[in-house]
């Protein structure tokens, strides 16, 4: 059954792939697997309809037949748990990529969502300016802890998996802020993320997605 996920009907990034549907057509792309998506605009995303698949009114969300889920990081674990190719099959291993899964979602994104709160959503308030640095200074500390971590190596536990597919995606949010460059370890491991034919796909098709289609 080809799997069905929302996306926004135009993201507001233009095609840069920041959204988190992207994250979800990387995991599709490296498992093999088919899938379309459904548009959803701002207004329809609050609406019942939307509102029965995610509770909360955001894409993206997955449907499979009767299956219906939200939350990027649930989806790859889903992907990643029938199919081959993001998860090790050694227990051991897979225990440890399903952790960095959860680091990525739980430890390394929540400082970089604050730079786009505090950035974009309270520029105007008159307090922004000094909690700037705070949320930059929380970021840097997150990236040096991985970068020691990540050291030379490729990927974050032996060969990629979806611990890496969420890093990449989660640090991508990063680029526009120049911050990744003062990690070149950091850098260059995104680099490699993005240069997966997975990857690229993925890009592709979320960019013709939100560029291709007339506005309406
Ligand atoms: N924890 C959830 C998950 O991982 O799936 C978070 C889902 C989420 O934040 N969805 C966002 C959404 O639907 C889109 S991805 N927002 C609409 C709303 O809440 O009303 C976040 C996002 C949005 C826009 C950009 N951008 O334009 O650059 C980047 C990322």
């Amino acid at each position: 059954m080809t799997p069905i996920i929302t996306a926004f009907e135009r993201s507001p990034d233009g095609g840069k792939g920041l959204a988190r549907d992207t994250r979800v057509r990387w995991a599709l792309e490296e498992a093999g697997l088919a899938y379309e998506v459904r548009p959803v605009s701002f207004a329809a995303m609050k609406e019942p309809a939307h509102l029965a698949v995610h509770p909360f009114g955001q894409i993206p969300t997955y449907e499979e037949g009767d299956l219906v889920l939200f939350e990027s990081g649930a989806i790859i674990f889903h992907i990643a748990s029938h199919h081959a190719g993001l998860l090790p099959d050694e227990a051991n291993a897979r225990a440890r990529a399903i952790t960095w899964m959860f680091a990525a979602l739980n430890t390394v994104e929540p400082p970089i969502l604050d730079l786009v709160t505090v950035k974009f959503v309270e520029a105007d308030r008159p307090w922004s300016k000094d909690r700037m640095p705070l949320v930059v200074d929380r970021i840097r500390h997150r990236l040096r802890q991985l970068a020691a971590r990540l050291g030379s190596v490729e990927w974050l536990d032996g060969d990629f998996s979806a611990g890496d597919l969420l890093m990449v995606s989660v640090l991508l949010r990063l680029k526009p802020s120049g911050m990744l460059d003062e990690f070149p370890g950091l850098a260059a491991y995104v680099a490699r993320g993005e240069a997966r034919p997975a990857y690229q796909r993925a890009f592709a098709a979320q960019l013709a997605f939100n560029t291709a289609r007339p506005t309406g």
